[in-house]
């Protein structure tokens, strides 16, 4: 990562977002203490701060108050506005926002029904999300909806971007980690839905009669209000409203959806509770998805394995047996060139450095597993010593000196990202960049991934020992009964 983006993963993450200190403007906020004093309010409704929440006389809000978490939203009329009042526990106090309820279709909510009935028949991750961006895009009415898709990196690719006609498309394009800092997505691992119903910076400050209102915790808060960083991200893509929602996979944030729109607009708190159940649906669905696949790969693997290693005890040429059938260790780990070095005796396959070079680099690295796909920047000690590799992995076997080596050479692919991520106005790089354009870059001097091929090589290594041991032993076996029955014909 470069070193620009470090700086702003490491700033962007001290965005203090559980603790804003104040609401969006759409909404009002109370938090009730213990003894049923409102003790927390927003500046809105300020007056009130210091009563009970009976003396304000709204019974449906005295009522949302009391039935807590049991019954909610509560719909009730504030200021003459028909509005939710939705209710939860945050650090000893009930907090109690109210929402006016957006214009438009009430009842579009049972559309989501729908939605996750035809998500649940799709058969592949593709189809998943293209059904779910039109659904969504159709439900809220948003100018655009798109998926994203983390990278084990941290950094997000557009899957999916269902949009207006009239809007450019950002399918396929990537973003840095640092657009979406550490501290929001472990918010959103928590916090499925949020609204962003305005980029205005004008947040309500809450007012508290003994707490330091920055330290009240907003994080499950509908009306928690938005970093202004964010903020001006949002201004300078254009949009004026979000609607987002977190996908889940075992405790992990994967990826998100995320609503779009050029103008203010916000979902009632029912129908964003509906598509909170459709985000969960296709979490659990990308979940199983993803599990079948990777125990699937892992039976194929096994076999494989299993398949190469079996001859092996018959086999008076150890590196014959990996190397010269049909079936090699490079069928099991996809490399351009492997060298097998078992007992001191070397034997390579496919592209590989000489062998003087390789060997000072087993030696270097002092019979420690290595991998690396990006040689160049993370050895270049290495690196130098084997002109044309980019990626390597070395697995130790137990004999000094003896190892499993692969290598890959470089794949050179372009990236499109959106937007040139160092394209802020900023010295320091922490203002949002400007242009979201598609920014091409070339990668260079990296290799494809090795990924589980890691985990797989060392078993690999580890069931070759075990193959050699027990191969050692049958022919030690051997030979003491050759030594019994030659002892035994000689005494004749
Ligand atoms: C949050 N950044 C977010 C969110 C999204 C993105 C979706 C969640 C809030 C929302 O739903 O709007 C990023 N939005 C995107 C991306 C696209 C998009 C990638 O539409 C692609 C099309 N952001 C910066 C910088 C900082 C930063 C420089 O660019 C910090 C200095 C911070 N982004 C930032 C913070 C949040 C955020 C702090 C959390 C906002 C919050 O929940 O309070």
């Amino acid at each position: 990562m470069d070193p620009a983006e470090l700086h702003r993963l490491a700033e962007c993450a001290k965005e203090p977002i559980r603790t804003p200190g104040s609401i969006q403007p759409h909404g009002t906020l109370f938090g009730v203490d213990l003894s049923g004093v409102i003790s927390v309010a927003s500046e809105n409704a300020s007056e009130w701060l210091g009563h009970r929440v009976g003396e304000i006389g709204n019974e449906e809000l005295e009522y949302a108050v009391r039935t807590g978490r049991a019954i909610d939203p509560v719909r009730i009329t504030w200021n003459d506005v028909v509005s939710d009042a939705i209710v939860h526990r945050a650090d000893g106090l009930t907090l109690v926002e109210i929402e006016p309820l957006p214009e438009g279709d009430e009842y579009a909510r049972t559309a989501v029904v729908g939605a996750i009935i035809r998500a649940s028949r799709a058969t592949s991750e593709a189809e998943l999300r293209e059904i779910v961006a039109a659904d969504i895009r159709e439900i809220t009415g948003f100018d655009r909806v798109m998926i994203y898709q983390f990278h084990d990196d941290g950094h997000g690719e557009v899957v999916a971007d269902e949009r207006a006609d009239d809007l450019d498309s950002y399918l396929g394009l990537h973003f840095p980690a640092s657009d979406i800092p550490t501290q929001a997505r472990a918010l959103y691992i928590s916090k499925i839905g949020r609204t962003i119903a305005s980029t205005d910076p004008t947040g309500i400050p809450l007012l508290a009669l003994a707490d330091d209102p920055q330290t009240i915790d907003l994080s499950d808060a509908e009306l928690r209000s938005v970093s202004p960083y964010h903020l001006q991200y949002m201004r300078n893509m254009g949009q004026a409203s979000t609607f987002s929602l977190s996908i889940v996979e075992n405790d992990r944030l994967t990826g998100m959806i995320t609503c779009a729109h050029r103008s203010e607009r916000r979902l009632p708190v029912l129908l964003r509770r509906a598509l909170e159940v459709l985000a969960g649906q296709i979490a659990l669905q990308l979940t199983s998805m993803h599990e079948i696949n990777r125990l699937q790969h892992m039976v194929d693997v096994r076999s494989r394995r299993a398949a190469l290693l079996a001859p092996l005890y018959a086999s008076d040429d150890i590196h014959t047996a990996l190397l010269g059938g049909v079936d090699t260790v490079l069928d099991l780990v996809p490399a351009d060139g492997v060298l097998v070095r078992i007992g001191g005796t070397s034997r390579m396959k496919g592209e590989v450095p000489p062998l003087t070079a390789i060997l000072r680099v087993i030696d270097r690295l002092a019979g420690a597993p290595f991998a690396s796909e990006c040689l160049r920047t993370d050895r270049p000690d290495i690196a130098d010593l084997l002109p044309g590799v980019a990626g390597l992995l070395i697995v130790p076997l137990v004999e000094t000196g003896d190892a499993l080596v692969f290598f890959r050479g470089e794949v050179v692919h372009d990236i499109s990202w959106l937007g040139d991520p160092s394209g802020g106005s900023r010295p320091d790089g922490l203002s949002p960049r400007t242009s979201f354009a598609a920014w091409k870059r070339t990668v260079r001097d990296r290799s494809d991934a090795w990924g589980t091929l890691i985990e797989e090589t060392s078993e690999l290594a580890h069931e070759l020992e075990i193959a050699l041991q027990r191969r050692a032993e049958a022919r030690l076996a051997e030979l003491a009964m050759r030594d019994a029955l030659t002892g035994l014909y000689n005494r004749r």
